[in-house]
């Protein structure tokens, strides 16, 4: 058989595999955004991401890594997302794991901290006005939620759905801006699984969550059962932090993950 150009070649049918479509084209050779170097400024959200990271880098980040098994939140987000849309609120996974975050902090409070410039006190805040970074036109920004420990998860995802919206319009005044005293990561939505995170200063620890995916994994009884999996990085800083504290935070925020019921407990 001869190839066409853009078409898949016609192999003879083998009776066992479906025959493959002659129709389908071939997707077309993306083009190269750039094709004659070029130099600009750096500006805008970009300038303050330069500013910001380049002073983490003095914060000696610890990293620590695990995995959540997340088929019953998978089941419980599908039944909140259709409640929450008849309420005119957009419900993704960040409102649980941004809660679950709060409610971890309730019990690990030195992760919501902040440390003064020479390491001498440290600051533990009452408030969880958790950071959550977000990919725009405009860059990487991270706008907060503020007082999280006092919100409904319907509240976190509004105030989710009015943060993005702005966000997205590059509308988000500096109170939404500043303040924050923990951060998440969604980079999953984009794709991958680990990550390393850096911290946002003042605050002393990160979480990246990567995308859930559905994988073989072993049931109690050691039958090999689908299931939806999370993967967690978490980055703290080591001065005021131990791999420990991490550890225990991670557990307890995966567990409220893992068993989703359980945050009902603990939510006032
Ligand atoms: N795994 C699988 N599906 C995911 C997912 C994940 N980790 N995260 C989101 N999704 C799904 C959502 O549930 C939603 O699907 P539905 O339509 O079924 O609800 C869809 O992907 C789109 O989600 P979203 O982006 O609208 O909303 P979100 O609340 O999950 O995330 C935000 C919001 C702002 C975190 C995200 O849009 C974003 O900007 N992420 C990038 C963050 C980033 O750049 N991090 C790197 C920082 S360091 O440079």
């Amino acid at each position: 058989s001869k190839l066409t150009k853009g078409t898949l070649a016609q192999k003879p049918y083998d009776g066992a595999t479906p025959p493959l479509s002659t129709s389908k084209v071939f997707p077309s050779i993306p083009e190269p955004v750039i094709v004659k170097d070029k130099m600009e400024p750096i500006k805008g959200f970009q300038k303050t991401m330069v500013k910001t990271m380049s002073q983490s880098l003095a914060i000696p980040h610890f990293g620590y890594c695990d995995e959540v098994c997340v088929t019953e939140l998978v089941m419980l987000r599908s039944i909140l997302k259709k409640k929450a849309g008849e309420r005119g609120v957009r419900f993704s996974f960040m409102p649980f794991f941004i809660k679950a975050a709060s409610l971890a902090l309730n019990q690990f409070p030195v992760l919501n901290s902040s440390v003064d410039e020479k390491c001498e006190n440290i600051i533990y805040k009452s408030a969880h006005n958790i950071g959550v970074a977000m990919d725009t036109q405009q860059g990487l920004i991270v706008p907060n939620i503020k007082n999280v420990q006092n919100l409904s998860l319907l509240q976190v995802a509004t105030e989710l759905n009015r943060l993005q919206e702005l966000g997205e319009k590059g509308q988000l005044g500096s109170s939404d801006l500043t303040g924050g005293t923990f951060t998440l990561s969604n980079v999953g939505v984009i794709g991958g699984t680990y990550a390393k995170p850096v911290i946002v200063p003042p605050e002393v620890a990160i979480g990246a969550v990567g995308k859930i995916q559905a994988v073989p994994r072993f049931d109690e009884q050691d039958n090999v059962v689908k299931s939806h999996v999370l993967q967690v990085s978490w980055s703290a800083d080591h001065r005021v932090i131990d791999g420990a504290t991490m550890s225990r935070f991670s557990n307890l925020w995966k567990s409220y993950l893992e068993d989703p019921t359980s945050m009902l407990l603990d939510m006032k």
